[in-house]
């Protein structure tokens, strides 16, 4: 039976809380329909997820390793170590994956802290600002780039 193709999606830290604490800010939806969000988005397209979360960063580095040869591309939402981890980047690098950096806020009308991201130049599209319709944009932006599907292409890529 061939493979199904599958994509990892990776939750950080503090992104458990969902749904449970600071609504203002990042809605009432939780982690749960988060993950429902993306699984619904691939299955459309007849693709799998596998979804992780966790609030320690070797642990998120370890599942990016697991990715290889068992997925074919990441949405990941690093929370709060997307401004601070070299190493979450260096296991993205080194897996080679294609992948969508997500945000629910839009991390630029936030603290200065929070307008740098280590991943971004290693991602083939960044999502800020949409909630957690994010996902489904990364999740159908990553499906339709695989499958050859009808992305567009910036004349910025081209050059
Ligand atoms: O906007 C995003 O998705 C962030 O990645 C969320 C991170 C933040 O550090 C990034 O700058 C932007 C924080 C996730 C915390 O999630 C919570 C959810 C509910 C209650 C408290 C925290």
């Amino acid at each position: 039976m061939p493979k199904t193709t599958t994509l990892l999606i990776i939750n950080g830290p503090n992104l458990n809380l969902l749904g449970t604490r600071e609504p203002s800010t990042y809605g009432t939806a939780t982690l749960a329909d988060v993950e429902a969000v993306a699984a619904d988005a691939a299955g459309r397209h007849g693709w799998a997820v596998t979804c992780v979360q966790s609030n320690h960063e070797g642990e998120l580095v370890d599942a990016i390793h697991g990715a290889a040869g068992t997925a074919d591309g990441i949405v990941i939402n690093a929370g709060a170590y997307t401004h601070t981890s070299i190493a979450i980047r260096d296991a993205l690098t080194a897996v080679g994956l294609p992948l969508v950096e997500v945000h629910i806020t839009n991390v630029h009308r936030r603290e200065e802290f929070r307008h740098h991201s280590y991943l971004s130049a290693v991602a083939e599209a960044v999502i800020v600002g949409a909630g957690i319709s994010g996902y489904r944009f990364a999740v159908d932006h990553l499906i339709e780039k695989l499958a050859g599907g009808p992305s567009v292409t910036t004349s910025h890529e081209g050059r």
